[in-house]
């Protein structure tokens, strides 16, 4: 009997395991362009238009490749708008009573799926480097789950940039080489901009039609949205910006907003790349002399160590993973994620490019707007919910833990051992933002003072308990406790005050 084959918006592969395990000559691939995924939460219009475009290619693909594919565009009439809706009703038209679907990236499908009347086969997603099954025998009896042990882990499973059994270079981590701060002149590279084709043009249009109330900016879109196009971009990215990614991997410049960064994570998250292979051509442009062990290995980091180890931590952790708050913040997101008015000039610049583009750099994620959000203690579902609707590359198996662990701490500590969390003079000694801030870096307390100093003592005194046992902060906590006790109430004061101001919706 014939079977559906569901394949969701960010399964865009043509190894998919469900694809994989389907009958081409009988089975029907199920796409659905559906409000369900698309206006809950409200998606970035550009994250929109670059999945139904992507989708679109990918189902003629599949039909060339001699496929059925039952593909149901937005707008229409039957389309029910949800993806179990869409399976019932393809299922009825096409009598069909088992759907074969790859494990979705996240736990609102999953559930649906193990919960549907069809009789649902759900296969592991393959497409990451290593198997849920391989993250959950390495963490197990492990006190602590740090992302370096991983990844060495996964360095000698791959064999990438290994030389026998030592890692190439001398050193399994050149981090320390990765944090260089940015100069005025430095060379301001972009990443190729992919015209619109007729396809991508009507899917903009649509997106236009029906989610201009969504936060961002649709045009212009310059996404690949092929397996060709992307690997095109991997390629410029490779033989253009890799050789400097390494030592501006954490710098930030005002106007800059891409730097030497890939731009490759929406792509590759909706499957129009594969991590290993890009892994490959990282390292073999090392080899070949082109580009430094700092620029390789940090970027081979990025994906064989980071993404890997957060898809395995999201995994491990189950549905639970996202509701934890463990440092019980409360504060509502204020306005000025949305782009309201802030004297903040970090903030507004992160803001702007977050709109313009649905894409912001690594640092600028964590140290900006996450480190705001963890020091003004805002609420971990909002400002998850933020991240997830912002940011083209954003799927809850990669979006919470990011969030939850690396920006929040509101995991306690699982995946990070301390708070990314800092002062101004971090910010400013990695970017140009304070040089046009009105606010001044150097000041503590007052009206005119950088909110992230008092904000980050603040922090620090209330979570005072925690942190002081942590032996990676107590250095820190130590410095808080020998300044004096009328220095110390005066920047928990303009704390305070600046916190107050910003629930009540004033610009800040
Ligand atoms: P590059 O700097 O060029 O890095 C290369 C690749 O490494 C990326 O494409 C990505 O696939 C991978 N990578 C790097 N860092 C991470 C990481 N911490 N976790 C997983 N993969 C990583 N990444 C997402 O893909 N989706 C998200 O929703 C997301 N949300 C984030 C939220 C916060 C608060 C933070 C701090 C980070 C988040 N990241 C997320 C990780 C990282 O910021 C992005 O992967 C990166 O900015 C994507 O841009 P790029 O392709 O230019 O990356
Ligand atoms: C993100 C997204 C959007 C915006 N729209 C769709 C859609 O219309 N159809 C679809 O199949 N998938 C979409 N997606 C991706 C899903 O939300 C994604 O598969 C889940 O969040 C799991 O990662
Ligand atoms: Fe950001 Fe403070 Fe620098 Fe202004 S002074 S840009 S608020 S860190």
């Amino acid at each position: 009997m014939v079977r559906l084959v569901l394949v969701l918006g960010d399964q865009l592969s043509p190894e998919l395991s469900a694809l994989a395990e389907a009958d081409r000559d009988r089975d029907v691939v199920v796409m659905a362009e559906v409000r369900g995924e698309a206006g809950t939460p409200k998606h970035h219009p550009k994250k929109i238009a670059l999945i139904f475009a992507a989708m679109r290619k990918f189902a003629a693909r599949l039909q060339d490749e001699g496929w059925t594919v039952d593909y149901a565009r937005l707008e229409d009439p039957a389309n029910a708008q949800n993806i179990s809706g869409e399976l019932l009703r393809r299922a009825e038209a096409r009598g069909a009573k088992e759907v074969l679907a790859t494990t979705p990236g996240d736990w609102r499908l999953i559930e649906m799926l193990d919960d549907h009347p069809l009789r649902v086969t759900r296969l592991p997603d393959t497409r990451f480097i290593a198997t849920e099954a391989e993250f959950r025998t390495w963490a197990k009896d492990r006190k602590s789950l740090r992302m370096e042990w991983f990844y060495r882990e996964m360095r000698r499973k791959t064999g990438i940039l290994m030389d026998g059994d030592t890692p190439a270079g001398g050193q399994w981590n050149f981090d320390k080489e990765n944090r260089k701060p940015p100069r005025d002149d430095l060379f301001r590279p972009e990443p190729p901009v992919f015209a619109p084709d007729p396809i991508t043009e009507a899917v903009l249009d649509l997106v236009e039609a029906n989610f201009s109330d969504h936060f961002g900016d649709l045009r212009p879109f310059g996404f690949p949205t092929t397996h060709e196009d992307a690997e095109r971009a991997a390629r410029d990215f490779i033989d253009n910006r890799l050789e400097q990614f390494g030592t501006y991997q954490d710098a930030m410049l005002t106007g800059a907003d891409f730097l030497y960064h890939s731009v490759l994570s929406p792509a590759l998250n909706i499957g129009l790349l594969d991590p290993l292979a890009l892994c490959k051509m990282a390292e073999e442009a090392y080899r070949a002399g082109r580009v430094p062990i700092n620029s390789a290995e940090g970027f081979i980091r990025q994906i064989l160590g980071w993404r890997e180890y957060v898809r395995g931590i999201w995994a491990l952790d189950g549905p639970g993973y996202m509701e934890r708050n463990v440092l019980r913040h409360d504060r509502a997101l204020p306005w000025l994620y949305w782009g309201g008015e802030t004297r903040m000039a970090c903030m507004a610049d992160v803001v702007r490019a977050t709109r313009e583009n649905a894409y912001a750099h690594h640092i600028q994620r964590l140290m900006i707007t996450g480190n705001f959000a963890l020091i003004a203690g805002l609420d971990p579902a909002q400002v998850q919910d933020w991240y997830l609707r912002v940011y083209a590359d954003a799927f809850e198996w990669v979006e919470a833990p990011n969030v939850v662990g690396m920006s929040l701490f509101a995991d306690g500590g699982m995946l990070a051992s301390k708070p990314y969390a800092s002062s101004g003079s971090y910010i400013d000694r990695m970017s140009d933002y304070c040089g046009t801030c009105p606010y001044d870096v150097k000041r503590r307390t007052g009206d005119d003072a950088c909110p992230f100093n008092s904000l980050y003592w603040a922090f620090l005194h209330r979570h005072a308990d925690r942190f002081s046992s942590n032996p990676r902060m107590s250095p820190i906590m130590a410095t808080w406790r020998r300044m004096s006790a009328s220095d110390r109430e005066d920047i928990l004061y303009s704390a305070q005050t600046f916190l107050e101001k910003l629930d009540r919706g004033e610009p800040v």
